[in-house]
């Protein structure tokens, strides 16, 4: 039930239409959200068999063909279709969105992905200007070399941070472009839209960090300790078919970064002493 609960916070605090969807739910808010609750126990056969999804449907007084199944695992998937469902897959291994996709009707990265208006639902109402605020997450550490091809092959560059200094914030959120401020110890506080991921359209085996500051400067700045806020999600990471598709999308994601963090609920966060901390410390030692 653990499991359940915490997979499924987003989903549930949307729904509710009053939380944040980043806030924890406890069970017994959880019993308040959904009208009908079919435990494992409850059925005689588990998943693959649509029993749990037919109880469900029936307790719901739905035919099964107009409900919506949110699963993570295959065996959920495939008990969703043999009910008669429509069901939308939560990829919980990364890069094998494959294994889903021959029976569920979407795949998607994660529930930040979740569109219940492609299903009939009402949407969810907390994005805002193409944007989904998140929980506020710190991200620091000093400006590492990437591949080179930020600049080189798309014409932005990309200040990249280890992502072995932080495997586990990494794991708590999905990949996918992010924006929000960044600060720079001797320069200032910058705009910022980044990519968290696997960079599909290079075929990359690791996942990186990939802020761009958006701002122009004169020079490189390696090695320099940089701070990001992250305040928001925009979309997940796409396996573009050419570059110049990529480019424009990225060209929209800084539009809709740049426009979004001029909204009070994001522009507040610039002041954060976080992101100019060694500022304050370099003056006081002046
Ligand atoms: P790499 O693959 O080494 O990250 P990039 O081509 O992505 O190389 O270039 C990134 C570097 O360019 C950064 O580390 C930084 O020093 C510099 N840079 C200059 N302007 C910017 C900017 N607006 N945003 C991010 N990095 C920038
Ligand atoms: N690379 C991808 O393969 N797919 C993407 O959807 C994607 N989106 C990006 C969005 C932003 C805002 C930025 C800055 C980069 C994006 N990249 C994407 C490129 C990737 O993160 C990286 O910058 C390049 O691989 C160069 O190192
Ligand atoms: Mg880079």
């Amino acid at each position: 039930m653990d499991f359940l609960v915490g997979r499924m916070n987003f989903f549930l605090n949307s729904i509710q239409y009053s939380l944040p969807s980043y806030a924890t739910l406890n069970l017994f808010q959880v019993g308040e959200i959904f009208s009908v609750i079919v435990g494992g126990d409850e059925v005689t056969s588990g998943k693959p068999s649509p029993e749990i999804f037919l109880e469900a449907a029936k307790r719901l007084n739905r035919e099964p063909s107009s409900c919506l199944v949110i699963e993570d695992s295959i065996p959920g998937v495939t008990a969703g279709k043999v009910a008669g469902m429509e069901v939308v897959a939560v990829s919980s291994v990364p890069k094998q969105t494959d294994l889903y996709t021959p029976v569920a009707d979407e795949v998607i990265n994660s529930l930040l992905d979740l569109q219940p208006e492609k299903w009939g639902l009402p949407p969810f109402p907390d994005w805002i200007e193409g944007t989904l605020p998140t929980e506020p997450w710190y991200i620091g550490g000093p400006v590492i070399k990437g591949f080179g091809r930020g600049s080189k092959v798309l014409g932005i560059p990309t200040a990249n941070l280890s992502t072995e200094d932080h495997l586990s914030l990494l794991s708590e959120h999905p990949s996918g472009v992010y924006f929000g401020w960044a600060g720079l110890s001797t320069r200032g506080v910058y705009k910022m839209v980044m990519s968290v991921g696997w960079n599909p359209c290079f075929n990359n085996t690791e996942k990186t960090i990939e802020p761009w500051l958006l701002h122009e400067f004169n020079e490189d700045f390696y090695g320099e300790e940089l701070r990001l806020l992250i305040v928001g999600y925009i979309r997940p990471e796409v396996n573009f078919s050419s570059l110049e598709s990529l480019i424009a999308k990225i060209h929209e994601d800084r539009r809709i970064a740049e426009k979004a963090l001029d909204l009070p609920l994001y522009s507040k966060h610039k002041d954060d002493p976080y992101l100019n901390s060694s500022l304050h410390n370099e003056s006081n030692h002046a």
